[in-house]
């Protein structure tokens, strides 16, 4: 695990440097000496820990027609700085804390591809916060709205489970419950350029693991790492 880290300046790596002994990471920091050009690049090992996490924001829908054969299936997208894009293609950054969001619209249930599908792994503390329209409660109070936050747990019931995010090159699960929001933290430590899927049959076809489950930009993809 590295992260490479260019700078140009003696102050701004005297700075790095005083902080990198401070938060304890192992470290080779090469600095110039005194009216020599100071050293452009600094070598940091660890993971990034300090950095705030990278959100990748996913949105679940319904009612995307696929053709006229198929006619209507679900799909991930991307919730990028210009709306919805494609989930084709993602890219993650490696070493960094990743806060996965998948805000999920659909409200059906699919049956597991997989079993233990509806098993969380490769999460910080293997587990995924869902918080959805039945076990996030809210009443009127008398000052306001009174909210029950929502779960962390280590799985889905099959009955709730609606899709999956699946890597398993990473052996990443996370079971996506019908009509919820899903939480999940998890560090990438490899570059490359991983197929990630959704693991229930909610797909065209009699098996439902034709159309959107076949098909990058919908039920699956790339994840590129770097
Ligand atoms: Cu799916």
């Amino acid at each position: 695990m590295s992260t490479k880290t260019s700078l140009t300046g003696g102050f701004v790596i005297a700075v790095l440097a005083a902080a990198l002994v401070l938060s304890g990471f192992g470290a080779a920091v090469a600095v110039g000496g005194i009216g020599q050009k100071p050293a452009t690049t600094t070598t940091v090992t660890g993971t990034n820990a300090t950095a705030a996490p990278y959100t990748l924001t996913l949105v679940l829908t319904t009612g995307n027609t696929f053709n006229s054969t198929v006619g209507e299936q679900p799909a991930y997208y991307v919730l990028g700085p210009n709306g919805l894009e494609s989930s084709a293609n993602i890219s993650l950054p490696v070493n960094q804390t990743i806060k996965l969001v998948i805000m999920n619209y659909d409200d059906g249930n699919a049956s597991l591809v997989i079993p233990n599908d509806n098993v969380v792994s490769g999460t910080n503390g293997g587990t995924v916060f869902v918080a959805s329209n039945t076990n996030v409660n809210s009443s009127q109070g008398t000052n306001g709205i009174n909210i029950v936050g929502g779960q962390s747990v280590t799985s889905v019931p099959s009955a709730d489970l609606a899709h999956t995010f699946t890597v398993p090159a990473l052996n990443l699960n996370v079971p996506v419950p019908l009509s919820s929001t899903v939480v999940a933290y998890f560090t990438i430590t490899k570059a490359g350029t991983f197929i990630w899927f959704c693991e229930t049959t909610c797909g065209f076809g009699t098996a439902g693991t034709a159309g959107a489950m076949s098909t990058a930009g919908w039920m699956t993809g790339s994840l590129v790492a770097s």
